[in-house]
């Protein structure tokens, strides 16, 4: 059993989990490192690790346990102000259906700034690593996610109707997802829809700096930039993000 003075969350650092895993640390004061880790090359680093998978976030304990994915990382932090039905959409479908419409704008534009985000703020090895295999790694993450730009107008329609569906739960619910405080379930939405609520907020602006939305997605991201769920994004993350420790 490895054992170390802190926490240690391991991620992805433009990936909408890792952001709902840093983000619930963050709000319950655990003190953590945070090992930012390139697509491709985190498969050589999280292999070594007893998980079945390589997905990540990977939170390594103290005492040498592993929660793998944000949602155990978040029971772990014990948050109150869950809502399983919401967070469970969120996680499964509106969560990959965000990152596959992205990828599928991102990648199939070599002037977008993906490849640099995904390799910006990682450390030396495993930037060079990314660099390096980026020919192999980016077809490998379009037929990974589908992320084909062929199917991104039938994206973009089934986000519109994910944002739907959230438009409605806000408009039922109020403020807040769970009763009359900031919890779970808010942090939950808010991070798993961030990367489409183009945020001026720390650290989702500087991780995603860089980025040049193609003329595919710009449209969709300024038609859902005057939605209620992006606006519920943008003011919950400008009043409860907080303090971010690992920047
Ligand atoms: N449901 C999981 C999803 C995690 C996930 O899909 N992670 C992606 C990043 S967005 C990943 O690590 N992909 C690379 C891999 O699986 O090797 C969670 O909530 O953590």
């Amino acid at each position: 059993m490895i054992k170390s003075r802190r926490e240690l969350l391991l991620t992805l650092p433009p990936s909408h989990y890792c952001e709902r895993a840093r983000w619930a640390l963050d709000h319950c004061g655990i003190e953590y490192d945070e090992e930012r880790l390139a697509p491709g090359a985190h498969i050589l680093r999280v292999r070594r690790l007893p998980v079945a998978t390589t997905a990540l976030p990977v939170l390594v304990l103290r005492d040498g346990s592993i929660c793998q994915g944000s949602d155990l990382i978040l029971d772990w932090t014990e948050m109150s102000g869950g809502v399983p039905e919401i967070e469970q959409r969120l996680e499964e479908k509106t969560a990959p259906l965000i990152r596959q419409c992205l990828y599928a704008g991102l990648l199939s534009d070599p002037k977008s700034g993906i490849r640099d985000v995904l390799f910006r703020v990682t450390s030396r090895p495993q930037s060079v690593f990314g660099r390096l295999t980026w020919p192999i790694l980016r077809p490998m993450m379009v037929s990974g996610m589908n992320a084909r730009l062929e199917v991104l107008p039938d994206l973009i329609a089934q986000v519109d109707s994910e944002l739907d569906w959230f438009d409605q739960v806000i408009s039922e619910r109020g403020d807040y997802l769970s009763g009359e405080e900031f919890g779970r379930a808010d942090l939950t939405a808010a991070s798993l829809l961030a990367p489409i609520a183009n945020l001026q907020t720390e650290p989702v602006r500087s991780i995603s700096e860089g980025i040049r939305w193609p003329v595919s997605l710009a449209s969709a991201l300024k038609h859902w930039s005057k939605r209620s769920s992006v606006k519920w994004v943008q003011q919950v993350y400008a009043t409860k993000r907080g303090s971010v420790r690992n920047l």
